[in-house]
């Protein structure tokens, strides 16, 4: 039931879940159509996530209480990388903003190419179109205003769609539980020496993910990030 010649029974997604039920057991469901490995991590949600998690044929580990999107990465990273066979990770999003195509080709690469971590970004050649313009004034902005990620040759810092290796897997240690784990993120492909690149991915703006609302939280997430800069040089 694999798609294509490969098995990609070696592949874990991480998926951070906060009060996502509407959504969920679709997102889950037609990834495992792929990548037959899935982990939410259902991060204290006030709804039926974690049933919906369950109705999907995903596992199923919970955090009492919210502790966040970075938090909630770390404990699925950590469970699954002891799972027997696992060789790559991806953190994936809940609300149906990824595509699991991108998902395929990162694994590609990383199974292919000399590279730790592949990132993925809006902003390639072309891809940009989607994004809504207030979005994407404010991922342009972030990337400027860091050094460090235009060092990495990254151009999209805040994007949640990742594929790594067990050394990342191995040496990953999120601390800030917070939705600057994206900052956080780069902060440790620079301080470990990841090998890192980016793929060109499309991240669907749905009338649901429209509908969370989130261009306040983006505001408040520049705030933080330029806050904690000094905190993540580590
Ligand atoms: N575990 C956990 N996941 C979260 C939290 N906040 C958001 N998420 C998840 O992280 C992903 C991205 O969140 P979203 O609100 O869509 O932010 P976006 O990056 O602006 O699209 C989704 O899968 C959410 O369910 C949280 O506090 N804890
Ligand atoms: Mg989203």
């Amino acid at each position: 039931m694999a798609s294509g010649s490969t098995s990609n029974d070696d592949v874990w997604l991480v998926i951070p879940v906060y009060n996502e039920a509407q959504v969920i057991r679709k997102v889950a469901a037609d990834a495992a159509r792929v990548f037959p490995n899935i982990v939410c991590v259902d991060d204290g949600s006030k709804d039926d996530s974690a049933d919906e998690i369950v109705a999907a044929g995903a596992r199923l580990v919970r955090h009492p209480v919210n502790l966040g999107q970075g938090a909630a990465i770390q404990t699925g990273v950590e469970y699954a990388r002891v799972q027997p066979g696992a060789r790559f990770f991806v953190t994936f999003d809940a609300d149906g903003q990824h595509r699991v195509d991108d998902v395929v080709a990162m694994i590609e690469r990383l199974r292919t190419e000399p590279v730790d971590i592949v990132v993925g970004t809006r902003f390639a050649e072309g891809r940009s179109e989607s994004v809504p313009p207030l979005r994407r004034m404010a991922l342009r902005t972030i990337v400027f205003l860091s050094p460090r990620t235009r060092r990495l040759g990254l151009t999209d810092a805040h994007n949640g769609l990742r594929a790594f290796n067990r050394t990342v897997a191995d040496q990953l240690d999120l601390m800030m539980g917070g939705m600057s784990h994206a900052s956080e993120f780069v902060a440790l492909i620079d301080h470990y020496n990841w090998r890192v690149t980016e793929q060109p991915v499309t991240i669907l703006y749905t009338d649901y993910s429209r509908a969370k609302g989130q261009s306040l939280i983006n505001g408040v997430n520049i705030v933080a990030d330029g806050l904690l800069h000094g905190r993540m040089r580590r």
